[in-house]
């Protein structure tokens, strides 16, 4: 009986001290979660013509995403995905590795980034960076067809373009239903189109 009850008075001044110190780690742990780089994802589709769906390859980095989507050419993008979208010299840097065809490293790198879309209003959130073979000055049309079914149907609020894009949203898939017209890029889509898109048009 005196060994349990050595044993009890012991657990008590273990639990005491762990009581003391718990709340100091479990403090510690926490915090390093929130200023740690967000569970945001940027992801990256690489359209072909005609094709109403494509296959997406995520990243938990933005400058991984366009490592991607640029086939290597700009592998040092800002950080931040939001600051980015507002860099003339980032946007710059996108047109400028598109127009870089006809060198050894053709077929690889004859995609340009056309499109980023965001999920929250000011290019935060997780991003979808839209790659296609070639930009819009020519006066090709890239859908992005039918988000439906995707992570990303009704998810977008606000919208990158380079290469001479400008983006169209509509509502529904298959390009239908209400629509914000070809703007350039928009900080927020409008409350009418927020977490509404279902697929995306982008020309010059
Ligand atoms: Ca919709």
């Amino acid at each position: 009986m005196v060994f349990m009850a050595d044993v009890r008075r012991r657990r008590k001044r273990l639990l005491a001290a762990a009581a003391a110190v718990l709340p100091l780690f479990a403090l510690a742990p926490t915090t390093a979660a929130h200023s740690a780089a967000s569970q945001d994802r940027h992801c990256v589709a690489h359209l072909s013509q005609g094709a109403a769906r494509s296959a997406v390859t995520c990243y938990d980095t933005f400058p991984k995403a366009i490592a991607d989507a640029t086939a290597g050419r700009v592998a040092n993008a800002p950080a931040d995905a939001a600051a980015a979208a507002r860099d003339s010299g980032f946007a710059r840097r996108l047109n400028a590795a598109a127009d870089k065809k006809g060198n050894a490293q053709a077929l690889a790198a004859a995609e340009t980034v056309i499109g980023i879309e965001f999920e929250h209003r000011d290019f935060r959130g997780t991003s979808l960076a839209v790659v296609a073979p070639h930009g819009c000055e020519s006066g090709t049309v890239w859908d992005f067809g039918n988000l439906g079914g995707t992570e990303w149907n009704d998810r977008f609020s606000s919208f990158a373009t380079f290469s001479g894009c400008r983006a169209r949203h509509w509502e529904d898939a298959g390009l239908e239903g209400a629509l914000r017209d070809y703007l350039p890029s928009t900080a927020y889509i409008g409350r009418a189109m927020n977490d509404e898109t279902s697929s995306i048009q982008w020309r010059r």
